[in-house]
């Protein structure tokens, strides 16, 4: 299914008028204010997230999967999906794959048709936390850190063959996520598991192109219920840093026990230049992967004035590479993609807002309250109009949402897949 821009134009016609008024009452505040509103909007329109391959299907649990009608079957169809999110909300300009579940048929159809909806191939993804049917060795005790030689192989030839699927389609860098760890103490001899993932990665690294980067995530538990071997930022951090220049650490908000400060990691990251890639989720117990900002959206806009300075300050620090990883239970995947972006933009918008000179300014005069009010000015604006005019000078949806409803979609979408088509992923 393809929309017409005249389609979107049509929805728009009906919100033209208030959003416009909207727009110029914010707008003229935040010029006042010394804001320059051009230039928010310019960064507004810059920002692309990647749909990972694997969020355009229902999610699921481990007690059972809910389908979703008119699922997309095939990479294609995903990538489909993936044009109609960018049409609406000019702001998913990219694919991350995942491999095995994506792997091209044909390496030339995908790439025209991904270029023909103006789509990017952003990081690719291995994975090494499955047995997959051909595979000689399993990885139920673990893959890179495995204690077998031929495990680690075989799963660092996975890793290589990955980044040579992605050198075909024009990515630029591979994203590690290791389950590797244990279920129960003693199980894992932590050192050995640790000193066996490095030499791994270091052997992935190795085959890494030059103008490639390597992501390490890392999870403090799932699958794994006792130990994890990436548990934590530092852990990712020295197996990295040990790695070379090209290889970083990848933050995904879900992967943190409750209460940790994500602004202060995201902070100390890029202060190092260690800070590469971002996956988007929010959640209320674990790694929930949830509607982005449906939970902590205050939260959100603290890291993302982290994000904000860091990438004002941070040079060295190389551009981050963006990514949506939730999962869709029990909603429409793309209107929860929708209701993601939109969260990730709000909370970028304000943090545009912060006026860092003044917040140092305050900071240096220790100036708590001062301080705390800077923050929080910044988050209670309602910068919606900004966002919504960001996406419908590029030639989107002003409510995207609506848009996707009135467009019937989700009907068409059924109507050529069929109820029971099935997407592959977790
Ligand atoms: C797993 O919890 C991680 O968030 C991964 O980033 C991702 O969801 C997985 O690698 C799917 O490929
Ligand atoms: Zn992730
Ligand atoms: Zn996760």
């Amino acid at each position: 299914m393809k929309i017409k821009q005249s389609h979107i134009q049509d929805t728009n016609s009906k919100s033209l008028q208030s959003h416009e008024e909207s727009f110029d009452f914010l707008a003229d505040k935040l010029n006042n204010k010394g804001v320059n509103v051009n230039n928010l909007i310019a960064k507004l329109k810059e920002f692309q997230v990647a749909i990972p391959s694997w969020a355009l299907g229902a999610g699921g649990t481990r007690f059972g999967r809910f389908s979703f009608y008119g699922e997309p079957s095939s990479l294609e169809q995903k990538l489909e999906d993936i044009g109609l999110l960018n049409i609406l909300t000019q702001t998913a300009g990219a694919i991350s794959l995942h491999i095995p579940w994506d792997i091209p048929e044909d390496y030339n159809t995908i790439k025209e048709l991904a270029n023909s909806l103006d789509i990017k191939f952003d990081a690719v993804n291995s994975n090494t936390f499955q047995d997959q049917k051909k595979s000689k060795e399993s990885y139920k005790y673990g893959s890179l850190s495995n204690t077998s030689e031929a495990v680690r192989q075989q799963a660092i030839q996975h890793n290589i063959d990955v980044i040579n699927i992605g050198k075909k389609l024009g990515s630029k860098s591979l994203t590690v996520w290791l389950a590797d760890g244990s279920c129960f103490p003693g199980q894992n001899n932590f050192q050995t598991a640790f000193q066996n993932t490095q030499d791994s990665l270091k052997s992935i690294y190795k085959e890494l192109p030059n103008d490639w980067k390597m992501l390490i995530e890392y999870k403090p538990f799932e699958p794994n219920f006792y130990s994890t071997v990436i548990q934590d930022w530092g852990t990712s951090f020295m197996l990295a840093d040990e790695c070379g220049d090209r290889a970083f650490s990848l933050v995904d908000l879900g992967h943190h026990l409750p209460n940790s400060n994500i602004e202060q990691i995201v902070s100390i990251l890029m202060l190092k230049g260690k800070l590469g890639g971002f996956h988007f989720n929010d959640s209320k117990y674990g790694d929930d992967d949830l509607t982005v900002g449906c939970i902590k959206p205050y939260a959100l806009f603290l890291i993302f004035n982290e994000l904000v300075y860091g990438m004002e300050n941070n040079t060295r620090n190389p551009d981050l590479a963006w990514m949506i990883d939730a999962s869709h239970n029990i909603k429409d995947p793309i209107e929860d993609l929708i209701q993601s972006l939109e969260a990730i933009q709000e909370a970028y918008a304000k943090a545009l807002l912060v006026d860092q000179n003044e917040l140092k300014m305050a900071q240096n005069k220790n100036d708590v309250v001062a301080c705390q009010e800077i923050l929080q000015n910044a988050y209670r604006t309602d910068v919606r109009p900004l966002i919504q005019q960001a996406r419908f000078i590029s030639g989107g949806a002003i409510n995207p949402l609506q848009a996707y409803r009135l467009l019937n979609i989700r009907e068409e979408l059924i109507k050529e897949r069929g109820r029971h088509s099935v997407a592959t992923g977790l």
